[in-house]
């Protein structure tokens, strides 16, 4: 007995070692095939295959130790540099890889974007076709990472605080599939110059007051391209800069740790506890990786020599992570140098092996393309011999393209224009034009089941004892009602949860729904968006809110880069139903009555942009934005809460179709077109109009985007023959595109009898109190002038 217990446990320890190895073994396969990716990736991109490579060599060692930490669940918010990490967790293949760098259309070869992203940016399926979330909490996610330095920080943060609140929201256990009682951790990973952007400070600082499973990686190579981090970093060091913000007994705040980039059993040994101790009592962390190198420097843009001294390139030479990784693996008798040699080998082959069968099967469909653009061009040769010429020389490119394929079309069909024979060439040349539409242009906005544009139109229903409230009392009854019965809905910002928001709309709601459903945040817009992204991306349905609608400018950045492109950029895989929620348009001041509606839309297509111009109308918008997918901000009139209106009693019912104007009084001379705060000041002037005997047509456009899809403007138009835009926004803002949207897109040209106008804003920013409003913004007077004008012309 005694001796088989000895010889268990020689066995036990003997397996244990074996194991032990082969994990070590396995990652330095990761860690050297992803090097050799990088190698390969920039040879296609200076041999003219792919148009820029960006790679993650020299920080394959410090990813394989991290991935693998990394459990199903868990989120990583990341940018360009993480193949390693993404490679050893099985969320990317070199094969894949190498699809993205030839921008591959086909979702099914780039699974990360279908061909829309640059190269090593990163994303898995969230949602399926039908806009349904995956079962999240049972698989590794990757959020899809953007190009803006630090971008990623604001979504690392909502993607992390959303454990948070599946941890305490109890009204979201039953949501198995998006958490497992907040025990996901969001991986975050940013490079070491990038820690100067803002979005980093704001992040770490609201990280450590929310106290949220967040695992910041800073993979420092000392560099920002080319500017050295004592230009990036106070004191050169981000974990010494960050000091401060370290959790002691009884504060929050965040863990801080210092590794070394090459050391393998060091990282290890310290990320195994730290990561379990952030899973377990989300407690963020920073995790400073320091001397990391950059063998091939930033990116094909360059190289490194231009601002690498001798020195500096001799000592990233000796402490390349996988030289060192070697040297310990040998060192420490893990394997011979043989073994290692024939990884390495290997590693080689599988790059190139990956490289090849991407380029097949991006190449193959252009190749057969070309293929049948010259057969339907055959019958044209007869016609003209230059025909013949352009097929050749389509034939003769080493690398074609769709664009080349599309010119060489155009240019024929522009020859033949008049001939039957280029009949078949024309459908072909239109049907391509669909099909790319389809490839390149689509998944803008869900068009699926979850399409906001899909939901049934449902009146407000008034009884006929309906109550007169102030606007507020509108929206404080709504969101009532919505948080009793949507266990996903959670709000959020500046002054919201314990006052209710400033103008009351959740007014004693937080004691109701509980304080981790409705909360106050700091005075952090770019997060409070991050926040929202992060709960989005996980299925809940969060409705962010900031303040006033002129500090939106602090939080667009990360709605125009990162919200508007999710579903975009991920096609269709991903999708960041968030509600922005503010209020805005006239009341007092430079910073209070802003109404920069022009700014807004061109910032963010991908969203939908309401301008209720009463809180009935924001409650019914709520309502179809929450049955969709898309993103929605909804700006509410500043100075319509105080406002009478009835009370609908289906509350939760009634919505307001997105795109769908409305017009709320007939008339016959003049068509105006305005939505928001300005409608009152314009049914102020028509009411003076009409008693001047002209009639005048009313029209609230109710949303900016999408806008009146079915085109009620120009019939209005039509009957009127005058048109007239009216908005609050600078000359050349929103009104110039109500204008170009009804007089190009609808064709509204047609039916003016005089010339058509808008009346906006002035340039500046509104002056302050009632006189710099009168004088700043458009008003009555200005409004019956214009239009009285119009009659006369
Ligand atoms: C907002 C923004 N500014 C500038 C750039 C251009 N840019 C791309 S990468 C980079 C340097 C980033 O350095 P670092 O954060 O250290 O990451 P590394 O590339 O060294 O891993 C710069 C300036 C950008 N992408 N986004």
């Amino acid at each position: 007995m005694e001796t088989n217990n000895g010889n268990d446990a020689a066995m036990q320890e003997k397996l244990s070692f074996e194991n032990f190895r082969n994990e070590v073994l396995k990652d330095y396969r990761f860690a050297c095939e992803s090097r050799e990716t990088s190698l390969l990736g920039r040879k296609e991109v200076l041999t003219g295959k792919a148009k820029f490579g960006i790679f993650g060599d020299g920080k394959e060692v410090a990813q394989v130790a991290a991935a693998k930490f990394f459990k199903p669940g868990d989120f990583r918010s990341g940018y360009y540099r993480d193949q390693t990490f993404m490679f050893a967790n099985g969320l990317a293949t070199i094969e894949q890889f190498f699809a993205q760098l030839y921008a591959d259309p086909d979702v099914a070869n780039d699974p990360f974007s279908a061909g829309r992203q640059m190269n090593a940016h990163f994303a898995t399926k969230m949602v399926d076709e039908n806009g349904d979330w995956l079962n999240l909490a049972g698989i590794k996610n990757s959020s899809s990472d953007i190009a803006p330095t630090g971008g990623q920080m604001p979504r690392a943060l909502g993607l992390a605080f959303a454990s948070k609140a599946f941890r305490k929201i109890k009204a979201t256990h039953h949501l198995t599939n998006l958490s497992n009682n907040g025990n996901e951790v969001c991986f975050c990973t940013i490079g070491d110059a990038s820690t100067s952007e803002g979005h980093f400070w704001e992040t770490i600082n609201a990280a450590g007051v929310l106290q949220v499973p967040l695992a910041v990686f800073v993979w420092d190579d000392g560099y920002g391209i080319s500017v050295p981090k004592k230009y990036q970093t106070t004191k050169a060091s981000i974990s010494d800069a960050l000091k401060g913000f370290q959790k002691k007994e009884g504060t929050n705040g965040i863990d801080i740790y210092k590794l070394k980039g090459w050391d393998y059993a060091g990282m290890c040994e310290i990320l195994e506890p730290a990561i379990q101790k952030i899973r377990d009592t989300h407690t963020p962390a920073i995790f400073h990786v320091e001397e990391i190198t950059q063998p091939q420097g930033h990116s094909t843009s360059g190289s490194h020599e231009r601002y690498k001294n001798t020195e500096r390139l001799e000592w990233e030479k000796e402490w390349d992570c996988l030289k060192q990784m070697k040297e310990w693996i040998i060192a420490n008798a893990l394997a011979e140098e043989e073994e290692l040699k024939q990884i390495e080998d290997d590693a080689v082959q599988q790059a190139k092996e990956g490289k090849q069968k991407a380029w097949a099967k991006y190449i193959e469909p252009i190749r057969e393309l070309v293929a049948a653009t010259v057969d339907i061009l055959k019958p044209l040769e007869t016609l003209d011999p230059a025909v013949k010429k352009f097929s050749d020389e389509l034939t003769a490119l080493r690398e074609p393209a769709r664009r080349d394929v599309m010119k060489t079309l155009a240019t024929v069909l522009d020859m033949a224009a008049n001939e039957r024979a280029a009949v078949p060439v024309q459908k072909y040349y239109a049907k391509l034009k669909v099909d790319y539409a389809g490839l390149y242009n689509s998944y803008l906005y869900n068009d699926g089941p979850r399409s906001a544009l899909k939901v049934p139109v449902i009146d407000p229903y008034y009884a006929d004892d309906a109550a007169t409230v102030n606007g507020y009392e509108v929206l404080n009854k709504y969101f009532d009602e919505l948080f009793s019965t949507n266990p996903k809905v959670v709000a959020f910002g500046e002054d919201l949860g314990h006052i209710g928001d400033v103008n009351q709309g959740f007014s004693g709601l937080q004691e109701k729904h509980g304080k981790d459903r409705i909360f106050d945040t700091g005075i952090r817009e770019l997060t409070i968006m991050g926040q929202g992204i992060g709960l989005s991306l996980r299925g809940l349905r969060p409705i962010a809110e900031i303040q006033y609608l002129d500090y939106l400018l602090y939080g667009l950045q990360p709605l125009s880069d990162d919200v508007c492109t999710t579903h975009f950029r991920t096609a269709g895989q991903q999708s960041c139903p968030l509600i922005v929620r503010t209020r805005g348009h006239r009341l007092e001041g430079i910073w209070h009555s802003g109404s920069p509606m022009g700014m807004i839309i061109n910032a963010l297509r991908g969203m939908y942009v309401c301008v209720p111009r009463n809180m009935v109308q924001a409650a019914g918008m709520y309502n179809t934005l929450l049955q969709g997918n898309d993103p929605g901000l909804v700006i509410e009139c500043l100075n319509g809460y105080r406002l009478k209106e009835k009370l609908p009693s289906n509350l939760m019912v009634y919505t307001v179709p997105l795109g769908v104007p409305e017009i709320i009084q007939e008339g016959t001379d003049v068509t105006i077109v305005t939505y928001g705060s300005t409608i009152r000041i314009v049914l102020e002037a028509a009411a003076s109009l009409d008693k001047l005997g002209i009639s005048c047509e009313v029209v609230d456009v109710q949303t900016l985007l999408p806008f009146d899809l079915q085109h009620k403007i120009v019939v209005s138009l039509k009957k009127t023959n005058r048109i007239v835009f009216v908005d609050e926004d600078v000359p050349g803002g929103a009104a110039a595109y109500m204008f170009n949207k009804v007089m190009e897109e609808q064709g509204g040209y047609k039916f003016l009898d005089v010339s058509p106008r808008t009346i906006t804003g002035k340039a500046h920013r509104p002056s302050y109190g009632s006189d710099g409003d009168y004088f700043s913004k458009p008003n009555a007077e200005d409004i019956i002038a214009v239009i009285k004008d119009m009659m006369l012309e």
